[in-house]
């Protein structure tokens, strides 16, 4: 059954979206506003299960102007002031390398794979920050069943866009760009695996990774890429970012888990932003409390394969 998006959003989310629109206004984001991002409601958008136990929903100020986005700057305040003239149209996705016939499609035909859901997901950094966002997308599975692999296709490498004239250079944020990530072809197939267009009944503002980004729940917010470009179905485990940057704190996998810790930031607990001091801190679940992914993992030492 499909609903339209007014139908579905709970009242809560849109007291926080004409909040986030009076501080739009009042000038924190202006570019971003320009760009139209205000201006790019999500039609159509289907109800799920997916509401994050019931959890409070992250204020959206907090959301778009507590980033990581390394391309715009490594502050957590730069990509909401320093991404408003991103240019995210027109937009391609190439899908290549072990499958029978590559594909390149643009983000309208992405955005028309499949219909639009609002998932409320919990979403937590290594650094030990968390936020719960109502995104809007579909299952990542939608695009990658757009080509056949190979049978030697076993994991799927992920690029972001780098464009120097954008963006800052590798130099300044201390790992290398375009910015890449993988998971194994599995874990990319499974349902939770998100590709987000959008949140809080919007289209992604570009600090979030417009025009389209994975989102990974039960993995840390880094595996999360942004601004997608390129999906290379390959045989061997492909390079990530952050492993390449610092291996012995970032593994391939990356899954959340409280018994292993980064070297500069334990993973026991997480701290929810916009929450009173009192109430923010939580302990650590377990795949990020997504049991439902574990059986990709029966038999693996999640220690050994962090
Ligand atoms: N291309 C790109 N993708 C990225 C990053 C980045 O720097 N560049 N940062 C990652 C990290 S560390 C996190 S925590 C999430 C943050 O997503 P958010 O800003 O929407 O909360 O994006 C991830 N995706
Ligand atoms: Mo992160």
């Amino acid at each position: 059954m499909r609903l339209r998006y007014s139908e579905v959003t709970p009242r809560r989310v849109y007291h926080s979206r004409r909040r986030f629109f009076s501080t739009v206004v009042g000038g924190v984001t202006a570019a971003t506003l320009r760009d139209g991002f205000a201006s790019t409601r999500l039609s159509g958008v289907v109800k799920t299960s997916y509401d994050a136990g019931g959890e409070r929903v992250t204020s959206p100020e907090i959301v778009t102007t507590y980033n990581n986005f390394y391309e715009f700057g490594t502050g957590k305040d730069e990509p909401a002031k320093r991404s408003g003239h991103f240019q995210t149209s027109p937009w391609m996705v190439r899908l290549e390398g072990e499958v029978i016939e590559p594909k390149t499609l643009d983000i309208d035909a992405i955005m028309r794979l499949a219909p639009l859901e609002e998932r409320i997901y919990r979403h937590r950094c290594v650094e030990g920050w968390s936020i719960v966002v109502p995104w809007i997308g579909f299952s990542l599975s939608a695009l990658l069943k757009q080509v056949q692999p190979t049978g030697k296709a076993r994991y799927v490498a992920f690029e972001s866009v780098y464009d120097k004239k954008q963006m800052i250079s590798t130099f300044a944020a201390g790992i290398q760009f375009p910015y890449v990530e993988g998971l194994r072809l599995d874990e990319a197939m499974h349902p939770l695996a998100l590709l987000g267009v959008g949140l809080y009944g919007e289209t992604l503002p570009n600090q979030n990774g417009a025009p389209l980004r994975l989102v990974l729940p039960w993995k840390y917010g880094f595996k999360s890429i942004k601004s997608i470009v390129r999906i290379r179905f390959v045989e061997k485990e492909p390079r990530t970012t952050w492993n390449i940057a610092w291996p012995q704190a970032y593994g391939f996998y990356s899954n959340v888990n409280p018994k292993r810790d980064h070297p500069s930031h334990s993973q026991k607990w997480e701290y929810r932003l916009g929450e009173s001091v009192l109430q923010q801190r939580r302990a650590t679940l377990p795949f990020n409390g997504y049991e439902e992914v574990a059986g990709l993992y029966a038999g693996m030492d999640l220690r050994r394969y962090y």
